[in-house]
């Protein structure tokens, strides 16, 4: 780890600002290459897109505790897109949940992390997740059971474009427009990309805002981009802006962002990152954190 990186994670309760957050991401991207390689694993296309807006939730907006995972009063993440497990892992190993060191456990069988996130053996996980489009369901729930006791956490389900093809999720559009929990937002991960071709060849969104508008959510006016750690603080900024519940923030983002041959390409949803594509990968990540930490 370089030294600019090793700096910030040692103070890893503040919270950063974009540029730190930009570089913080850029890491975060090359431990999860590195991961999914030294595994033989996949996932990296979603996973990739992600990553500045679970860097940003976690390193700058989430009411957490790490040392007390269960803390009632904390801010829940349902990562609905749950196959980007590998994701939400870097966020809760470099956030204090468990040892860094534990990531090189991913996909091993009986081991704490495995392909989709299991709430009942990892701490810091809010949800167990995997079959798209239960999560908005789910942290419906949960927005509603602050409500009921008197809470003020806030409740983040982070979805891809695979969880909005579910008839489920709009079940849940609905009911939360009737009940409207406050402190509940929905964050889309808008890569366009799915696991065996583009969202509008599998089944077409757009017009989205306009759908989740239709639906009686407060949808933010501006799509923003879910790559850009500003604009991503920007939206937090946004969600702060008025009571108007529930929120809905469309992200704008690149499936396998970081490695060129990867970015928009379905076919790295799922795929092993072979030792090739793992050398080739690592120069672009590894110069884009050097980037990142001459911006500094
Ligand atoms: C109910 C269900 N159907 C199918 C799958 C298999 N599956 C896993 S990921 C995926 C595509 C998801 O695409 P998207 O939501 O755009 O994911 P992202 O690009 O954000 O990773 C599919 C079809 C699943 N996990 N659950």
């Amino acid at each position: 780890m370089n030294t600019t990186v090793e700096e910030l994670l040692s103070q890893k309760e503040r919270k950063f600002n974009a540029k730190e957050l930009a570089l913080l991401a850029a890491y975060f991207r090359s431990v999860m290459f590195d991961t999914l390689h030294t595994r033989g694993t996949g996932h990296w296309g979603g996973a990739a897109s992600s990553a500045e807006l679970t860097t940003c939730l976690y390193f700058n907006r989430l009411t957490i505790k790490s040392d007390d995972p269960q803390w009632e009063d904390r801010d829940r993440v349902v990562l609905s897109k749950g196959h980007a497990s590998i994701n939400l892992y870097t966020m809760l190993a470099h956030r204090g949940f468990f040892p860094i060191e534990e990531l090189s456990t991913f996909r091993t069988l009986n081991t704490r992390l495995q392909g989709h996130p299991c709430m009942k053996t990892l701490p810091g996980v809010d949800m167990s997740t995997g079959a798209l489009g239960h999560g908005l369901s789910i942290g419906l729930g949960m927005a509603l059971a602050a409500r009921q006791s008197g809470k003020q956490y806030w409740t983040y389900v982070i979805s891809g474009e695979g969880c909005l093809n579910e008839g489920q999720s709009w079940e849940a559009l609905m009911s939360a427009a009737k009940f409207k929990p406050g402190h509940f937002v929905l964050m889309i991960d808008y890569n366009k990309v799915q696991l065996d071709g583009t969202t509008d060849e599998i089944m077409p969104l757009e017009p989205l805002a306009d759908k989740l508008k239709a639906f009686g959510w407060n949808v933010a006016e501006k799509a923003y981009d879910g790559n850009n750690t500003e604009e991503v603080l920007e939206s937090f900024a946004w969600m702060d802006s008025d009571n108007q519940w529930p929120k809905a923030v469309i992200y704008n983002t690149v499936k396998g962002k970081g490695v060129s041959f990867t970015e928009g390409k379905n076919t790295w949803h799922g795929a092993v990152i072979d030792d090739d594509s793992y050398t080739k990968g690592m120069l672009e990540l590894n110069a884009d954190i050097e980037k990142k930490e001459a911006s500094l």
